[in-house]
């Protein structure tokens, strides 16, 4: 693997307590969150939280179908809770308030879980989400199949932005503002190094992971104008690779990418976020960091035309079972709120194992959501009646302004309690999230 960006971070604990151990068929991983000095650039630090001194935390490397463990302890000055964005796992594990206590100062939890499916995830804070992970309480959890698509190199790209203040500290949050627009910054990230320089030799094609942990940001993805191919997306491989120059990743989202051949050694390509109009945010075009094409290798990497083949979850008139309204309301004591079918909070209705779910996601306000649900994965039925130019499997997705997504999922036999929520952290701080249980 060639991961040519790290971030990196000291600790004023000096640990760095990755312990990995394979003995027979488990996957251990210790993680300790607390304070970081979090070197954006040389030079340049600012006061965060990090995983094991650093900001991502380390990388996990599961095997799909071999279980893991992480040993999680909490040397924060405040609680906090694990969520394992993306992984199809038992309730008890999901790592939110509403299946486990908060990690208390001190304390160690174990998580212990078998991840089902091959693909690129990701782990955060799950309590005072709109300042721990700002700070930093987020990492990569990378799932490999036994016999992975390995193309000339592989990179990882977790993206954030992280907004400082004057003196260069990270910002107080600012209010009622940024609990509507949700916060952006001014800082823009690549594995918690400010647009930094990576590389790839001339002539070869990697594999790109990508992962979006900004709070709010829509991270709308360009290299330099170049052609490369969508191959995967929050639940692994799409059916078949898709040329794009440009690709959208809300917050939570995850996409896979094949990434080259570019021919010009010394050429210098911009990684860009263009303009996205969310009716808040940024407007024009930002630089998270640049590709330098270096000495030309050889290159034995072949994208497969056919990648996999995904069975449609639901007919294209299956019977809608609910519709999830995401909304805004004005409110005396906060100013405003965002909630779910006219709630914060909203305590949603039960669904059952085995009872195909066909959920009207409806957007009445004017900005954008990103719908995230917890646990289970959904196929995007289709966005204002219309069918998704290709068939995917996600956890997150945009639902627009005035716009109405329809979601097909299946909860298979996990039952407890759940949630989905807006990945935006500010609105789901405020409101806009439910939970669910599944029952058998
Ligand atoms: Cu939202």
């Amino acid at each position: 693997m060639a991961n040519h960006c790290g971030a990196m971070a000291t600790t004023t604990a000096g640990v760095n307590q990755v312990t990995r151990s394979e003995g027979g068929d488990v996957v251990r991983y210790r993680l300790e969150a607390g304070e970081v000095d979090w070197q954006l650039a040389p030079g340049r630090s600012v006061r965060g939280y990090g995983f094991n001194g650093q900001v991502p935390g380390p990388v996990i490397e599961a095997k799909q179908g071999v279980p893991l463990e992480i040993e999680f302890t909490n040397r924060l000055p405040e609680p906090t809770v694990i969520h394992w964005h993306g992984l199809r796992l038992p309730a008890a594990m999901d790592g939110t308030e509403s299946v486990q206590r908060l990690v208390q100062p001190g304390e160690t939890f174990t998580y212990r879980f078998t991840p089902p499916d091959a693909g690129t995830f990701w782990y955060h804070s799950h309590a005072n989400e709109t300042e721990q992970v700002e700070k930093g309480l987020y990492g990569a959890l990378i799932v490999r199949a036994a016999e992975e698509l390995a193309l000339d190199g592989e990179q990882l790209l977790v993206f954030d932005d992280l907004r400082t203040d004057k003196s260069g500290r990270i910002a107080k949050f600012g209010g009622l503002m940024d609990r509507h627009n949700g916060r952006e910054g001014n800082v823009r990230l690549i594995n918690g190094t400010s647009e930094p320089e990576l590389t790839i030799a001339a002539g070869q094609t990697e594999r790109w992971r990508v992962v979006n942990a900004s709070s709010a940001r829509y991270v709308r993805l360009a290299l330099g104008g170049r052609t490369f191919q969508i191959i995967g997306t929050d639940g692994g491989f799409i059916e078949a690779p898709i040329a794009a120059t440009e690709v959208l990743l809300p917050p939570g989202d995850r996409v896979e990418l094949a990434v080259g051949p570019f021919e010009n050694e010394g050429e210098v390509l911009r990684i860009e976020d263009l303009p996205y109009y969310r009716m808040a945010g940024k407007k024009g075009v930002e630089r998270f960091g640049t590709i330098r094409v270096t000495s030309r290798q050889p290159s034995t990497a072949r994208v497969p035309s056919r990648l996999r083949e995904l069975a449609p979850l639901a007919a294209d008139d299956a019977p809608v079972t609910r519709t999830v309204t995401l909304g805004f309301k004005m409110s005396l004591r906060r100013g405003f709120d965002f909630v779910v079918n006219h709630e914060r909070h909203h305590h949603d209705q039960p669904v059952r194992v085995g009872e195909l779910q066909v959920w009207d996601v409806v957007n009445e306000t004017q900005m954008d959501h990103p719908f995230h649900l917890h646990g289970f994965f959904f196929e995007v039925i289709s966005v204002d009646g219309r069918k998704p130019a290709f068939r995917s499997i996600e956890d997150v997705v945009n639902v627009g302004p005035k716009s109405t997504v329809r979601i097909a999922w299946y909860p298979d036999d996990r039952p407890g309690m759940w949630m989905y929520h807006c990945h935006i952290l500010e609105h789901h701080a405020s409101g806009m999230m439910a939970h669910f249980e599944v029952v058998r």
